[in-house]
């Protein structure tokens, strides 16, 4: 039997396969069914067909899938619905009419030419779209289909809160690129589509790595997944019995796209850097560091042997006594490197953007937090498929997760001040363990809380977190369900067509 990345999208006929129990059904159907009138409303005739791709919480790995090291997410049951119609070859009209449910969103109009370069200095909803639509003709001639541009009609409706960690970009680009193969009447294997949206969705400017569009294509109802690059491969974590993970909004918006070169980018680069600053201090010769070390994990055996050699073979040992604590300056790295920063980041203009926004790096925080992330995710792996009790192993998570909010806080500072505060007062309410998920810099946290105290747990947050902020307005009491929600792993991508 084909294995489960191996197989194309599923085509489902109901909504049953996918939206399980009988209150999220009742939900879905509604949902479908505002979709399809909506569309005949604002396009005057049907949709041809539906795509859907959830987002994820990203259990732990933090920070580290674009350095090469697997990451463990589950999927949600907040997703992304993408209705669509192609129009006919021959129309003269090519245009991408992409609107949204959401009155927030409107309607955004683009040429049919998937050669188009998006706009980043102006950001609109509507470029995810183009993310996907780029991919798909790029993907499709790579394999040999002939496919021209032709207009499409689209309408979207998304239930991932947007800004929060939980990946609504990698739903809207991946149901889009589905939504798009599946109206040319193509599908591929899960693991070409969970490569092809990674690097499509790059296309809006940040340098991400896979783990997003991965876990929304790949993921198995019931199961987290731990997730491994170059190549991409899935395999299923069973989570223990006995704790379920809580999401938690900080409420403050995380908004990578427009802050990417002081934030997200900036990191890529940081650790860019730091990989080959220890690539030339174990040894390299600078323009062989400079030509083949793309990210940490591409140094790890160095540091590895570097390390065994002082009674440790952990990578951080190297990273500390190869790396000083200080920032370095721009002028302190190139003076290691033989070469301008620019020039050796001269294939990638949005690196070039950092290197105007930074004042420093931070070399050795950045490689100790990858490093030590990357093992937490086996070490956790490892926990779930340990002979110990269900209560030891949720223990061992909960630590893990700890273990991981303080790196991504402190060595990666990717924390805010609202984060720490959620975070801190799911500990003090009983969660075994919780950290911030996804990018950071706002957004969700996760928390492990036992089974028995969860109902409890999310009431003592809103007294604790929200009920404030709901007074001053932030948010509206009926809304507390999107900000805060026990999540079970869910489906993975699918098409529907009724
Ligand atoms: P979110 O939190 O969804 O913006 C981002 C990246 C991931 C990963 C995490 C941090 C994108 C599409 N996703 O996720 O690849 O690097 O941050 O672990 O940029
Ligand atoms: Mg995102």
């Amino acid at each position: 039997m084909a294995k489960h990345e191996e197989l194309p999208i599923p085509i489902h006929d109901t909504l049953g396969a996918v939206y399980g129990n009988s209150s999220q059904l009742d939900e879905a159907q509604l949902r479908f069914n505002r979709l399809k009138s909506k569309f005949q409303q604002v396009f005057g005739h049907p949709p041809q067909l539906f795509a859907r791709s959830p987002g994820r919480v990203n259990l732990v790995g933090e920070h580290i899938d674009y350095e090469g090291y697997s990451v463990l997410p589950m999927a949600i049951r907040q997703d992304t619905i993408v209705a669509i119609r192609k129009h006919d070859d021959g129309d003269a009209e090519k245009v991408l009419r992409i609107a949204n449910v959401n009155d927030k969103y409107q309607i955004c109009t683009y040429p049919a030419d998937p050669t188009q370069e998006i706009d980043l200095k102006n950001h609109k909803w509507g470029h995810y779209f183009i993310c996907g639509y780029k991919g798909f003709y790029e993907f499709a001639k790579s394999k040999g289909e002939n496919v021209g541009p032709v207009g499409l009609d689209v309408l979207i409706d998304g239930t991932v809160p947007t800004g929060s960690g939980l990946s609504s970009s990698a739903a809207l680009v991946c149901a889009s690129t589905i939504a798009i193969m599946a109206a040319f009447g193509l599908n591929f294997p899960k693991k070409e589509i969970a490569q092809l949206t990674c690097e499509c969705e790059r296309h809006i400017g940040t340098q991400s790595g896979g783990m997003d569009q991965a876990i929304s294509v790949m993921a198995k109802p019931g199961f987290a997944e731990l997730i491994d690059f170059n190549p991409i491969h899935a395999t299923d974590v069973q989570l223990p019995a006995g704790g379920t993970f809580v999401v938690a909004h900080s409420l403050a918006d995380s908004q990578k796209a427009v802050t990417a070169a002081t934030n997200y980018n900036n990191r890529v680069v940081e650790c860019r850097l730091a990989a080959i600053v220890l690539g030339i201090k174990l040894g390299m010769k600078p323009q062989e560091a400079i030509s083949n070390v793309k990210t940490l994990s591409d140094v790890e055996g160095l540091c590895m042997s570097f390390a065994s050699t002082r009674e440790s073979s952990d990578p951080v040992v190297a990273v500390k006594e190869n790396l000083k604590e200080e920032p370095y300056t721009a002028g302190e790295i190139e003076k290691i490197l033989g070469e301008s920063l620019p020039s050796i980041l001269r294939d990638s203009p949005s690196s070039l953007d950092v290197l105007k926004a930074a004042k420093h790096f931070k070399l050795s925080q950045r490689a100790a937090h990858v490093y030590s992330e990357a093992k937490r995710v086996y070490d956790f792996k490892d926990a779930v498929s340990s002979t110990v009790s269900d209560e030891d192993k949720l223990k061992r998570l909960g630590d893990l997760m700890n273990d991981s909010h303080y790196s991504c806080s402190v060595l990666y500072e990717c924390s805010c001040p609202e984060l720490e505060e959620l975070v801190n007062i799911c500990r003090e309410n009983g969660a075994l363990g919780a950290r911030l998920t996804g990018a950071g810099w706002g957004g969700c946290a996760v928390a492990l809380v036992k089974d028995s105290i969860v109902p409890q747990f999310i009431l003592n947050l809103k007294e604790r977190f929200y009920q404030s902020r709901i007074d001053r307005g932030v948010i509206n009491n009926n809304d507390l369900g999107l900000y805060v929600f026990a999540s079970k792993p869910s489906s993975g991508a699918a098409i529907f067509k009724f």
